[in-house]
């Protein structure tokens, strides 16, 4: 199949901005490639997505989603990017070149507008319900095809009410796995891999630090330097290390030398694709009990599931981390989430689309 690849309107991809959609459609990219597809993304003006073939549109960045109280009307500003970026997928569809589009942006336009593409438009969502607004044009695209829409776990799709649930396509995710290097020795040090915001929790991952005393590296954009300035307030005595973004090659290899990683996420993440590269790396992962994350681990043999925002328990989970099996770890998702399974589950719901 010759694929579109619809990129997220809120940052260029490689910037960190983009969250775990930019890891994602990188993912996509390479194994739809090697399944022998066509891949050519569209995306704001200076995204990069290793070698490629971008076609880079100019205009004004969406405000991300979860920033925006869930009745915020559809905003699209002037100028938007996602409206340049569509026109051209529109004319990329007029040119008889290409087969199927498939959507990553989490904006109801290429969800309202799908009709007007001359080649069908599949919809893979990337979290779970944050407005009114998303959660009617997913119902309307879920309702338009049987095989319109896809989500990556069933609590994300759950988020989303029964009538969405029971239409989508659950597609899980994947990562390359010779990208992840093994550590079997680690530092006594807790991981935490998220944008800086509220919903991914730092507020609590501060909370873990102080209560466990172990250093907690701290791995992605700082979003919201008031959450976390609010974080270390509550918790002054913390021993937090903000490291920054970081590229997967240099993230796994500091991810890798730590203890755990610490999942404590306020809202439903739809997967949670810092938990597979954890566990490639062979760190176990200590989650609350919510969302894709719960999906993943498998209690007691590749990390825990505690209690949704119970703090004390993430913490007594972090004292029996040493249980844990690293290589059991990483040989999970070798099974479950490699790259190539989860690009051959693409390929069936892109397959399934297009019938
Ligand atoms: N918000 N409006 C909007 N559109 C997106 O594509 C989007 C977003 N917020 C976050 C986001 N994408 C990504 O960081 C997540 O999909 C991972």
């Amino acid at each position: 199949m010759r694929i579109i690849f619809l990129s997220t309107p809120v940052g260029p991809l490689g910037s960190g901005v983009g969250g775990g959609v930019e890891l994602t459609m990188r993912t996509l990219a390479d194994g739809l490639m090697r399944r022998g597809h066509e891949v050519v993304v569209v995306a704001p003006r200076d995204s990069r997505l290793g070698t490629h073939r971008i076609v880079e549109v100019a205009g004004v960045l969406h405000v991300p989603s979860q920033t925006l109280d869930r009745t915020a009307p559809l905003v699209v500003p002037t100028d938007s990017v996602l409206v340049n970026m569509w026109n051209t997928v529109v004319e990329l569809a007029r040119s008889g070149q290409h087969d199927v589009v498939l959507n990553f942006a989490y904006d109801a336009l290429p969800f309202v507008n799908a009709s007007e593409c001359a080649i069908p438009v599949a919809h893979l969502v990337s979290m779970g319900s944050l407005s009114d607004e998303m959660d009617r044009a997913v119902a309307l695209a879920a309702r338009s095809h049987a095989h319109a829409v896809a989500m990556h776990s069933r609590a994300q799709a759950a988020t989303f009410g029964p009538t969405a649930a029971e239409r989508v396509t659950i597609v899980a995710s994947g990562v390359e796995l010779s990208n992840y290097e093994f550590v079997a020795a680690p530092t006594d040090a807790l991981a935490f891999v998220a944008r800086i915001s509220p919903e991914k929790g730092i507020r609590d991952a501060f909370a873990v630090a102080a209560r466990t005393r172990r250093r907690l590296r701290v791995f992605g954009v700082m979003e919201d330097r008031k959450e976390w300035d609010a974080a270390r307030a509550q918790n002054p005595h913390a021993d937090v290390e903000h490291v920054g973004f970081l590229p997967t090659r240099e993230l796994q290899a500091q991810l890798g030398t730590c203890a755990a990683l610490i999942m404590v996420h306020r809202w439903v993440e739809a997967f949670g694709n810092v938990a597979i590269e954890a566990l490639a790396c062979g760190v176990p992962v200590i989650t609350y009990d919510r969302g894709g994350p719960a999906e993943i681990v498998r209690d007691g043999a590749t990390g825990f599931v505690v209690p949704a925002d119970d703090v004390v328990a993430v913490a007594a989970a972090v004292e029996r981390v040493d249980a844990i099996d690293r290589l059991r770890c990483r040989a999970d998702v070798r099974e479950r989430f490699s790259a190539e399974s989860f690009a051959a589950r693409v390929e069936e719901w892109l397959v399934a689309r297009l019938a």
